[in-house]
């Protein structure tokens, strides 16, 4: 295990116990959402945090279910998230993708012999009848997760992007071309029809709902695809509880990712609080960065620091996060 592994494991806190009214739901896609939901469970007690994936990027390859957003909070959570990349596992090694490479396969999607097993365990468990919310618990449990990952639906939702290059499945746009195409739309496959999964649904409905925090995940990519499900977006609708997003977008560029490209090309303006706008039908708090301040025009913005590269950054965002749904409780109260 790497040093930063270590310090991962080692910083976990001990939770306090839960107040009443307790449960923070967080809707997360990979890399930087994963951060934040790692700050998150540091500072909660794991029966107060539901963590809802996006499964917008899920695909089939090489006979494996593959779920990556699901896969990146696993790991990240587990402390065995690759330190540099963000997704994929630390101390990882490519037999696999070596022998693949020399029979000729496709070898453009990186999948380490470690992660395989993650994969291989999680295709079985699909195809022995489990649910993926059920299957990814499974996962959860062997690497010895208490805080609850489920994907948002155990229906498949797929992204698929309407480019200059034709019609691309997530994966092929994003990994195989980098991002590259010119993206004109952006869909949603089988989102309409999908519902919810039954632990992110007992949360969004449980009488100790505290919140919801939406990660600073790509609007498009990662928090869009969970929104085009119909039930999510009417439920935070009817939400009592507040919802605070936290913007991704920071000084005009993504923290990572091609958000801010795809914005020039479907005509928007890359800024950080393009996010408003998007979910303005339920959010109450949008937070931008201390770098963007000059656009927290009104009471609908809050300003802290959002970049996380270390632990206490992470941390941190995930304080200021409850607080601002504890400040708008105690508002609401009054
Ligand atoms: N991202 C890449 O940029 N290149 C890869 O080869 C790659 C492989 C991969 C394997 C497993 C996994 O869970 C994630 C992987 N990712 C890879 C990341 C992933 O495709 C994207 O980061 C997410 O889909 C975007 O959130």
């Amino acid at each position: 295990m790497s040093a930063v592994d270590l310090e991962q494991r080692n910083n976990r806190m001990v939770n306090p116990p839960a107040p009443s009214r307790s449960i923070y739901v967080a809707l997360c896609g990979g890399v930087g959402g994963a951060k934040l939901v790692s700050g998150l469970a540091r500072i909660l007690p794991a029966e107060s945090l539901v963590v809802a994936v996006n499964v917008g990027d899920d695909f089939e390859h090489l006979g494996l279910t593959i779920c990556p957003d699901l896969d990146t909070v696993l790991y990240t959570l587990a402390g065995l998230v690759h330190p540099q990349q963000g997704w994929g596992r630390s101390d990882e090694s490519w037999g696999v993708m070596d022998e693949l490479r020399r029979l000729g396969a496709h070898t453009w999607f990186a999948l380490g012999d470690r992660d395989i097993a993650l994969h291989l365990l999680r295709s079985e468990l699909l195809q022995g009848g489990l649910t993926l919310s059920a299957a990814n618990a499974e996962l959860a449990r062997r690497l010895q997760l208490d805080v609850t990952v489920s994907p948002i639906s155990d229906q498949p939702v797929r992204t698929m992007l309407d480019t200059d290059q034709g019609r691309l499945a997530f994966q092929e746009y994003f990994v195989h071309r980098r991002c590259e195409p010119a993206v004109r739309a952006v869909e949603f496959a089988g989102a309409k029809s999908a519902s919810l999964a039954p632990a992110v649904l007992a949360a969004l409905e449980s009488k100790d709902l505290a919140g919801v925090i939406i990660c600073p995940s790509n609007p498009y990519l990662s928090i869009g695809p969970m929104l085009a499900i119909p039930q999510l977006r009417q439920r935070l609708r009817a939400l009592d509880a507040p919802v605070v997003a936290i913007s991704p977008i920071v000084a005009g560029a993504a923290i990572k990712g091609p958000a801010a490209k795809m914005m020039c090309e479907l005509g928007v303006q890359p800024a950080a609080d393009v996010i408003a706008p998007l979910y303005e039908d339920f959010v109450d708090i949008v937070v931008l960065d201390t770098a963007d301040a000059a656009l927290a025009t009104d009471a609908r913005f809050a300003v802290v620091p959002t970049i996380m590269h270390t632990p206490e950054q992470k941390v941190a965002l995930a304080r200021d996060c409850i607080s601002l749904i504890q400040a708008l409780r105690a508002q609401r109260s009054r």
